[in-house]
């Protein structure tokens, strides 16, 4: 492999998030070398990264490596590396649900998978969490349509719809739901539900963190006291979620809750963890919804649910609404979650350290 010659990437926006695609043969095989690689051409460690291809954002700084699949039934294996903006760290300690939206895309694109006459459904193992999701592509005569009627919040405009299904996504990261045993326990006096249905997510109130839950993100970002109590939380619930000391890792994610405002089920706020999203992460939102039907939880009494399986959930953050849909087994579990995202192919070429 030859720097001087670039490497083949795909840019795309994957959901709300954006970042480079990568077939995994294409980058160097050495992870401490792919790391080295990966902070450059982001340009990373800057906190404007403007010497990369990074948006200075951590949801514009994000890689997703695809490579054909050898396990059965499976397409393609999905590995999310997050470049950190700021610091010199790329990291694959959490997945990523909005980039997952451009894997199926990108692998029909690159070969990896042969597209249908109509819908093509992508199954993809998630390395980061050894689970799978199926995502189903629109491929009218073949070929991937990113033009279309579908709308996602945080996104502007319509395109074309990107169905994602995942199953047994309990404990992906934490080896159960809830990995402390309890529906709520209390760090630094403060009641916590510790859960990961997908992502691992601490959920507290907005009111306990003295909010109100429904300021803007700059407001937030702004609140030096919110971020050192939330960080001060977060170091204690790392251990207590088995992801051990969790200092230079991006999860957990902290999502403070309060009532809904715009009829939805709950209303959020979510630091990734030092920044606050502009939105909510999927499999973030995918845990928020799974608390909120915990009796007990701390988001459960906020929550307004309506009735029905599978059970649609109405996520609503800064910038409007994710809707989940949480399929429930007779045991009461979740047995399935499903949510609608879009993606875009923004550029393809190669990319230069
Ligand atoms: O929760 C941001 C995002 C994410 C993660 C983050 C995500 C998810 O919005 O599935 O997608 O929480 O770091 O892309």
């Amino acid at each position: 492999m030859s720097n001087s010659n670039g490497i083949p990437c795909m840019w795309m926006r994957g959901g709300t998030s954006k970042g480079g695609f990568f077939v995994a043969d294409d980058l160097p095989q050495d992870i401490d070398a792919r790391g080295r690689f990966l902070l450059s051409i982001m340009g990373s460690p800057d906190a404007r990264q403007i010497d990369g291809m990074g948006g200075a954002d951590p949801l514009t700084s994000k890689v997703a490596v695809v490579k054909k699949s050898d396990r059965d039934g499976v397409d393609v294996d999905y590995l999310f590396l997050q470049v950190t903006v700021d610091q010199p760290m790329v990291t694959d300690t959490q997945n990523c649900g909005n980039m997952l939206a451009g894997v199926g895309p990108f692998a029909i694109e690159r070969g990896l998978v042969k597209a249908k006459n109509g819908k093509t459904p992508v199954t993809i193992f998630m390395q980061n969490t050894g689970k799978i999701a199926i995502a189903t592509v629109e491929t009218p005569k073949g070929e991937v349509s990113y033009s279309g009627e579908a709308k996602i919040d945080g996104v502007p405009g319509t395109a074309s719809p990107i169905s994602i299904e995942f199953s047994d996504i309990a404990g992906s990261s934490c080896g159960a739901l809830l990995p402390s045993g309890n529906v709520v326990d209390e760090i630094e006096g403060v009641a916590v539900t510790l859960i990961d249905n997908g992502m691992p997510c601490v959920v507290l109130k907005a009111s306990d963190m003295n909010i109100s839950g429904t300021e803007s993100r700059e407001e937030l970002e702004a609140n030096e006291e919110l971020k050192s109590r939330l960080e001060v939380i977060r170091l204690k619930a790392g251990p207590m979620m088995n992801l051990g000391d969790v200092a230079e890792k991006t999860v957990p994610k902290m999502t403070m809750v309060s009532a809904p405002q715009n009829s939805g089920t709950i209303s959020t706020r979510t630091f990734i963890p030092h920044r606050c999203h502009a939105s909510i992460g999927v499999l973030g939102a995918v845990s928020v919804a799974t608390a909120c039907l915990l009796e007990g939880s701390t988001a459960h009494r906020l929550a307004s649910i309506k009735e029905g399986n599978p059970k649609q959930l109405q996520i609503e953050h800064p910038i409007g609404q994710t809707t989940i849909l949480l399929e429930i087994d007779n045991a009461g579990m979740v047995a399935k979650a499903s949510i609608l995202r879009t993606a875009r192919k923004l550029f393809d070429g190669k990319v230069y350290r």
